[in-house]
């Protein structure tokens, strides 16, 4: 088994690393790519060093089975026939390839077996803010089908990648040291002691990207109607999202159904016990695999409504740990080239 990542020195790229290696991913050998900036940089894997290959238009992925790309929707387009042509599987990070009808988007935990059917070669990997929210819903879907999501993120600097979680703690720095944020390049705005009601572009239904892609995405992925109306946020949190959701299902479900379903959920932690101020939060989320919930309760405004808080590790279950867990079951069915 050869594997490949593409954008290995950037936050994803990076966790990939972590990630195949405790899990011990039965790969025989690991190849790493890159842009003209991170090519020659070594990293180590295992105890051996691999040095990042300039990510080219050749053969380099002749013999390669699961590439993963983490390198940002243009390279993944402008090089998705160059890594897919000798029948590798490219496992995509980027919003590239998300809503392409010959594109499957993949949760695990929800419809793995969309992964089989792709005559791209390319499985994309949803946003991180839709895995987490689908990989709690769904459960809760089994109980009665969801009509309706309003949710609210608290999405961390992680989100926007290692150069913006530098910033944020450069801000930090900065005000500390002369009273001030000097540096704002990533964010739109000061994100230190701030948040920021806009996460991507703004679409002309007056949502963001991101809001979009937890309307479409996660529709596509539960195979569902759903209708999802989100309001994005940055927060000054370093690494791990957070969610608020508030859903509507066709018949009423009690908390303690939820709870149930919850408990007994793949990849779900059920942290709820807000009498004695246990909750789920970001700072214990990050670096974990699962996605954390508290908070579970009925909404007062809606009869058949709930709602709920979530947290996770946006690089790790957001990102990087749902791809691999992609590739794992790809083994696991024996469906690599
Ligand atoms: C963010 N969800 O947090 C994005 C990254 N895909 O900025």
């Amino acid at each position: 088994m050869k594997v490949a990542i593409v954008g290995a020195s950037g936050a994803v790229g990076q966790e990939f690393l972590r990630i195949l290696a405790e899990r011990n991913f039965p790969l025989d050998d690991l190849v790493l790519f890159g842009s003209e900036r991170s090519a020659g940089r070594k990293y180590t894997f295992k105890g051996k060093e691999y040095e990042v290959k300039l990510l080219q238009h050749n053969d380099d992925f002749k013999d390669v089975d699961i590439a993963f790309t983490s390198a940002g929707g243009g390279t993944s387009e402008e090089f998705a026939e160059t890594i897919t042509k000798y029948g590798a599987v490219m496992i995509d990070n980027s919003s590239q390839f998300r809503m392409d009808k010959d594109v499957p988007l993949v949760v695990p935990e929800i419809n793995p077996e969309d992964a089989l059917v792709r005559p791209r070669g390319i499985i994309a990997n949803p946003n991180c803010t839709t895995i987490m929210m689908v990989v709690v819903l769904n459960p809760i879907e089994k109980l009665s089908h969801i009509k309706k999501i309003h949710v609210s993120s608290y999405q961390s600097a992680s989100g926007a990648g290692a150069v913006a979680m530098a910033e944020l703690q450069q801000q930090y720095k900065e005000i500390i040291e002369t009273g001030e944020a000097k540096t704002i390049k990533k964010f739109p705005h000061q994100l230190a002691y701030n948040v920021i009601p806009q996460i991507d572009k703004m679409t002309e239904t007056d949502y963001t990207k991101e809001e979009m892609k937890m309307f479409n995405e996660t529709r596509k992925i539960m195979h569902s109607d759903v209708r999802t109306s989100a309001t994005c946020v940055r927060v000054s949190s370093l690494r791990s999202h957070s969610e608020s959701v508030w859903f509507e299902t066709e018949k009423p479900v009690s908390v303690a159904d939820i709870r149930k379903a919850l408990e007994a959920a793949p990849g779900v932690t059920l942290v709820d016990d807000p009498q004695n101020y246990v909750y789920p939060m970001p700072l214990e989320s990050a670096g974990k695999d699962d996605v954390y919930v508290g908070r579970v309760r009925k909404d007062l405004a809606d009869d058949n409504g709930n709602t709920l808080w979530l947290t996770g590790d946006q690089i790790r279950k957001g990102a990087a740990l749902n791809a691999v867990q992609i590739a794992e079951y790809l083994i696991k069915v024996g469906n690599v080239k």
